[in-house]
C-alpha cells in the first residue's frame, strides 16, 4: 500500500480477539478479504480495544490477539501489501474517539441492537464502554478516510452510525470525512451456529456450537457429527424448515465451489451421515494449509513483532494526518 500516492479505494474492517477465530468469522469475513488487496488499499484491524467492553483474562487477550494477526496473514493477507495492525499500537483510534463522542447522542447509542444484546447478556457489567463502543468503531473507519467497510449484516447498523457522525461532523467542519458505505461481498454467507442452527455460528458462545480454525481435525469432525438436523432424511436446501442441513450445505458449497443444487443432486438418498462426513472432509482440508502456516507462524514471535510494528507505523502515519485536521478544525490549540 503505497501510502502516500493512494488512488485505490480504501477498505477498513476490524474483527476483535473476543475468542477462537470461527468457520463464520473465516468464511464471511476473512477469506473475502484475500480477494480485496488486488483492487483496494487494506486495512485490517485486530480491535483488542474493543474487546475489553467484555471482561477478559488478561493472558487470553494477549494470546488471542497476536493469534488473530497470525491468522489474518495465515489465510493468506499479505502484511506487505495490506495494513495489519492491531488497534491499540494506533492511539490516534482512542484520541478520535473521545471527540467523535462529544458529537454523538445518547439517544443513538441507546438505540443499537448490539448493545441492548450484550448489555442482557452481561448484566453484571454494563459499562460505558459498551455504551460508546460504535463511536470507537466510527473512529476506525474515518480516521483512514475509509470507502468502504466490508462487514457482516449484524454490523450495518454501526455503520449507518459512523455515516451519521461523518455527516454531522461534516456539516460543521466540511471536508472532514470522506462517509464509509458497507460493502457486502458477493459471497457473503452467515454460517449457522451447530447446536442452534438458528442463531449465527459465534466465538462467544458455546464452544461445541462453532467450529475454530485451530481446533483440531479430531474436533472438527466430532462438532459436525453432532451438528443439529432434524428428524426426516432428506438432503434439501430448506433455510426455513431444514436450518441444519442448509448450513452444512452451505459450509461445503463455500469450501468446495460446488454450487448447493449440483451438492443436493450428488448426495441424494444418502443419510446425514454422509453429509457431515463429506463437510467435515471439506472442511478439515481447506483449513490443514491455514493450520500449518499458522503453526508456524506463531512460533516466530520475532517474525509477528516486527511486522506488527512496521505495519501500525503504516497505519498511524494515516491516521496522525486525519486526526491533527480533526484537532485544528474543532478548534483544539496546537503546537
Ligand atoms: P462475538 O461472538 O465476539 O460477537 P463474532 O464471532 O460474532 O464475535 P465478530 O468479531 O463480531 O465475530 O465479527 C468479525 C467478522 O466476522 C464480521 O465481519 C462478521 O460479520 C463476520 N462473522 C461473524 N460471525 C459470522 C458468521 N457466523 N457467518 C458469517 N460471518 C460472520
Ligand atoms: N464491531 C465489529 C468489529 C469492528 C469493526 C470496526 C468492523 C470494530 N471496528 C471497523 C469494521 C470496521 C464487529 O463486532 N464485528
Amino acid at each position: 500500500m503505497s501510502e502516500q500516492t493512494t488512488a485505490k479505494p480504501v477498505i477498513f474492517s476490524g474483527i476483535q480477539p473476543s475468542g477462537s477465530i470461527t468457520l463464520g468469522n473465516y468464511i464471511g469475513a476473512i477469506r473475502n478479504f484475500t480477494l480485496l488487496e488486488k483492487d483496494y488499499d487494506c486495512l485490517f484491524c485486530v480491535v483488542d480495544l474493543h474487546a475489553l467492553t467484555i471482561r477478559r483474562v488478561p493472558a487470553d487477550l494477549r494470546r488471542q490477539t497476536l493469534e488473530l494477526a497470525a491468522l489474518y496473514i495465515a489465510c493468506g493477507l499479505d502484511p506487505k501489501k495490506n495494513i495489519i495492525f492491531c488497534q491499540s499500537h494506533v492511539p490516534e483510534h482512542a484520541e478520535l474517539a473521545w471527540i467523535l463522542n462529544c458529537f454523538t447522542y445518547m439517544g443513538e447509542l441507546s438505540r443499537m441492537t448490539q448493545f441492548k444484546d450484550k448489555a442482557a447478556r452481561h448484566q453484571e457489567n454494563v459499562n460505558a464502554g459498551l455504551f460508546t463502543y460504535p463511536t470507537l468503531m466510527a473512529a476506525d473507519i474515518l480516521l483512514y478516510q475509509t470507502d468502504l467497510v466490508p462487514v457482516g449484516a449484524d454490523q450495518k447498523q454501526h455503520l449507518e452510525l459512523s455515516r451519521d457522525i461523518a455527516e454531522r461532523f461534516n456539516s460543521l467542519y466540511s471536508g472532514s470525512f470522506v462517509v464509509p458505505e458497507p460493502y457486502i461481498p458477493k459471497t457473503t454467507a452467515k454460517v449457522l451456529s451447530l447446536s442452534d442452527p438458528t442463531r449465527k455460528m459465534s466465538k462467544s458462545e458455546a464452544e461445541e456450537s462453532y467450529i475454530a480454525l485451530l481446533d483440531s481435525p479430531e474436533d472438527m469432525r466430532r462438532k459436525i457429527r453432532r451438528a443439529v438436523t432434524d428428524s426426516d432424511a432428506e438432503i434439501r436446501y430448506d433455510p426455513e424448515n431444514k436450518p441444519g442441513v442448509t448450513n452444512l450445505l452451505n459450509i461445503l458449497s463455500a469450501l468446495t465451489g460446488q454450487g448447493v443444487d449440483a451438492l443436493c443432486a450428488d448426495l441424494e438418498g444418502q443419510g446425514y451421515g454422509v453429509l457431515k462426513e463429506r463437510t467435515a472432509d471439506a472442511v478439515i482440508e481447506h483449513i490443514r494449509p491455514i493450520r500449518a502456516e499458522f503453526d508456524r507462524l506463531i512460533q516466530d514471535k520475532t517474525y509477528l513483532n516486527e511486522t506488527l510494528a512496521e505495519n501500525a507505523a503504516r497505519a498511524q502515519a494515516i491516521a496522525r494526518r486525519t486526526l491533527r485536521k480533526v484537532y485544528k478544525k474543532v478548534g483544539l490549540y496546537q503546537l
